[in-house]
């Protein structure tokens, strides 16, 4: 029954006039980045949270996450290294729908992954139309190399703001860097604006 629902959002980023950022390629497949080896996370004890400066802090498990309403998100993806992949699915729960009702009250988040894994981002852009939590790509459970069991997207900026296996959101009310960021990946990261390193 969902599935039929299920509603298809092209990101806006497809429909840019400069839909390839600069200094890209187009690739085929996406390339597999981790931090570490140690990625085989299970769903039994999974569990994402929502805590920090919220007005409602709130935790989910896999199977309840599954339950909420699905979309599915058609984006590019842009890695920093240069190259770019066409038109990914991506299925999942809008994370605003979570949102509205954490209320986050702040302009930053810091988001966490079962790796260790962190990256940070400004509260506003998990709020856009295509920014989801993921479970499924191109029409296939999430493999485990690309998140699983859950995925943020964000294709307005670069991949490595798509954190994998994640299971945190906390809101700041001052920026704290992420695990690149803090190595030298830019603050932000929009593509269109080449913002790869710190200057
Ligand atoms: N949890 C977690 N998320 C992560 C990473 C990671 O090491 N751990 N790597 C990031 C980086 S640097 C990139 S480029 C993309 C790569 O996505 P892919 O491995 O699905 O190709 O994931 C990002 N998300
Ligand atoms: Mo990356």
């Amino acid at each position: 029954m969902q599935r039929e629902n299920k509603r298809i959002i092209i990101s806006p980023i497809n429909l840019k006039s400069q839909r390839l950022p600069p200094g890209q390629k187009w690739i085929e497949k996406l390339v597999p980045y981790d931090i570490t080896s140690d990625t085989n996370f299970d769903i039994d004890n999974y569990k994402l949270e929502f805590f920090g400066k919220v007005k409602n802090p709130f935790s989910i498990t896999y199977q309840e996450l599954l339950k909420l309403p699905q979309v599915e998100v058609v984006a590019d993806f842009h890695c920093v290294t240069h190259w770019s992949v066409k038109d990914i699915h991506w299925e999942g729960v809008q994370l605003r729908e979570i949102l509205n009702k954490v209320e986050p009250t702040c302009e930053y988040v810091l988001v966490h992954s079962k790796d260790g894994y962190t990256t940070n981002t400004l509260t506003k852009y998990l709020f856009d139309d295509d920014v989801i939590l993921a479970f499924k790509m191109n029409g296939n459970i999430l493999p485990q190399r690309h998140g699983f069991p859950v995925r943020l997207i964000i294709p307005r900026l670069y991949a490595w703001k798509s954190a994998k296996y994640v299971c945190g959101f906390e809101f700041l009310q001052e920026n704290k860097l992420g695990y690149w960021e803090e190595r030298g990946y830019h603050n932000h990261g929009d593509p269109w604006k080449n913002e790869r390193y710190a200057k």
